[in-house]
């Protein structure tokens, strides 16, 4: 049940998206709302609509040394609690809740949770198709983009809504009960916040902590998840194990073929995983393969997802820089049909880059490495394929140029994020295309 935040003063920590969203929410619930930001003013943009409403902004040094008490502090996903902020935030032990558990105290239909290490946009936006096509309205929202707070208190006529969720978000819930929960994947990642991967995966597991035996578990069956209270239902591209798997080029339903896909415009494994969870979903909603079948066909990928940029001289390049992890590196491997020139590397996450070398030396025959990883990731690959390291991401498309034969492909699957030298995986797909596009064609 939504609290009464009228005159309570509360902390929003985090100028961000969650964080202007949560702070124009309290604000017109009649809130006291002080927003907490590390960075100096002035690289903080579209706050003048909060400054309206009467929020009082507090950056920079003051921010992270303000000594003020409040009765509620609102976190934004990206705030780290070991970093001065968070830091100086926690130990006055103020009751602290995220922008997730606020969005969801406010809102008036079910939820849909996704997460999952990868595949959680993709899934979360197929199953939005799908539901808005099978006249089930709803909006993807959540990690997405949206944060749910904006999607709660849209004055639209939504039947749920779908939300990716991630580690970071559900960190801080209490409440947030989705009735339908789904686990896509899971393997290492965001090392550099969480001490090891046990945290990072308890993190994860609350999305099923307010389930109970009404609600839905959409689980992939590699997954060894004990004390679920919801029903569960299974998937897997790997095995047949699951409710739902794979066979002839069929994603199967208790043996049953319900997805040819052929008729699919995403490709590889992992998105048949991702189909499946879709599937799973709308079967818990009640609605028919037949209804769900053709949104969830017509759906194609995000930019950045495998993205086909061009062929020259025979030679595809693929554009995968949402490959921030090496779990989506691999699965970019694992679904090439043919052998690979391959761009990789970026910020140094932790992640061991040897755990994929046998992958590695099946499919990739030439790797370009980038980025503060690179010389890590070369010597972790010495004996796996012929490697050189890149000193920018234009002479890296260069050499992975020289380096491709006809019959080849180009993939840009960094397997890590982009930080060290681009302001997103976004910015640095974009760039990527950019250089691609402005190659020469030897042919021509
Ligand atoms: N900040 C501080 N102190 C700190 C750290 C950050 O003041 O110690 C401030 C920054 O100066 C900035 C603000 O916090 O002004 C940014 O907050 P944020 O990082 O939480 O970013 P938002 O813009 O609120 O975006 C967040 C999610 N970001 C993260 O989880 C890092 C977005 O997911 C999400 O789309 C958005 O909320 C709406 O829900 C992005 C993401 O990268 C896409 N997610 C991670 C991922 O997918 O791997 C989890």
């Amino acid at each position: 049940m939504k609290p009464d935040y009228k005159n309570r003063s509360v902390a929003v920590l985090g100028a961000g998206r969650s964080g202007k969203a949560a702070a124009l929410l309290l604000a017109e619930e009649g809130t006291k709302v002080t927003m907490l930001d590390s960075a100096p003013e002035e690289k903080l943009a579209g706050l003048d609509p909060l400054r309206a409403k009467g929020v009082y902004l507090l950056c920079g040094p003051a921010a992270e040394e303000d000594p003020a008490v409040y009765d509620l502090g609102v976190l934004s996903p990206g705030i780290d609690p070991e970093l001065p902020l968070g830091r100086n935030f926690s130990r006055k032990n103020i009751p602290t809740i995220g922008e997730l558990e606020l969005g969801w105290q406010f809102c008036h239909v079910p939820v849909i949770g996704i997460t999952g290490t990868n595949g959680k946009t993709t899934t979360t936006e197929l199953i939005a198709q799908m539901l808005n096509a099978c006249a089930q309205r709803t909006v993807a929202c959540g990690n997405i983009g949206k944060p749910l707070v904006e999607a709660a208190r849209e004055k639209e006529d939504y039947a749920v809504l779908t939300v990716e969720v991630s580690s970071f978000q559900l960190e801080t819930i209490r409440e947030f009960h989705p009735e339908i929960s789904v686990w896509l994947n899971f393997a290492p990642d965001h090392l550099d916040r969480y001490p090891s991967i046990r945290e990072y995966r308890a993190a994860k597991l609350r999305i099923f902590e307010n389930q109970t035996a009404n609600d839905t578990a959409v689980i992939n069956v590699a997954e060894d998840l004990p004390g679920l209270k919801a029903r569960v239902t299974t998937f897997s591209a790997w095995t047949n194990d699951g409710d739902f798997s794979l066979r002839e080029g069929w994603i199967v339903f208790q043996q049953q073929p319900v997805l040819d896909l052929a008729q699919a415009q995403l490709r590889g494994p992992h998105n048949a995983e991702n189909m499946m969870a879709a599937l799973a979903v709308g079967r818990a909603r009640g609605l028919s393969f037949e209804e769900m079948v053709p949104p969830l066909c017509a759906y194609r990928a995000q930019l950045h997802r495998l993205e086909f940029i061009r062929a020259i001289a025979g030679v595809d390049y693929i554009n995968d820089s949402k490959a921030t992890n090496l779990d989506a590196l691999e699965k970019a491997l694992l679904s090439a049909t043919k052998p690979i020139v391959l761009i990789a590397g970026g910020k140094d996450k932790g992640f061991a880059f040897d755990a994929i070398a046998p992958l590695v030396a099946r499919k990739v025959q030439h790797a370009v490495l980038i980025g503060e990883i690179a010389s890590r990731v070369a010597h972790d690959w010495r004996e796996a394929t012929e490697c050189e390291l890149a000193s920018s991401l234009g002479a890296a498309v260069e050499r992975a140029q020289a380096a491709a034969r006809e019959g080849e492909i180009v993939l840009f699957s960094p397997g890590t994020s982009s930080f060290d030298m681009f302001k997103s995986y976004a910015d640095r797909g974009d760039q990527f295309r950019a250089l691609v596009r402005g190659l020469p064609d030897p042919t021509l």
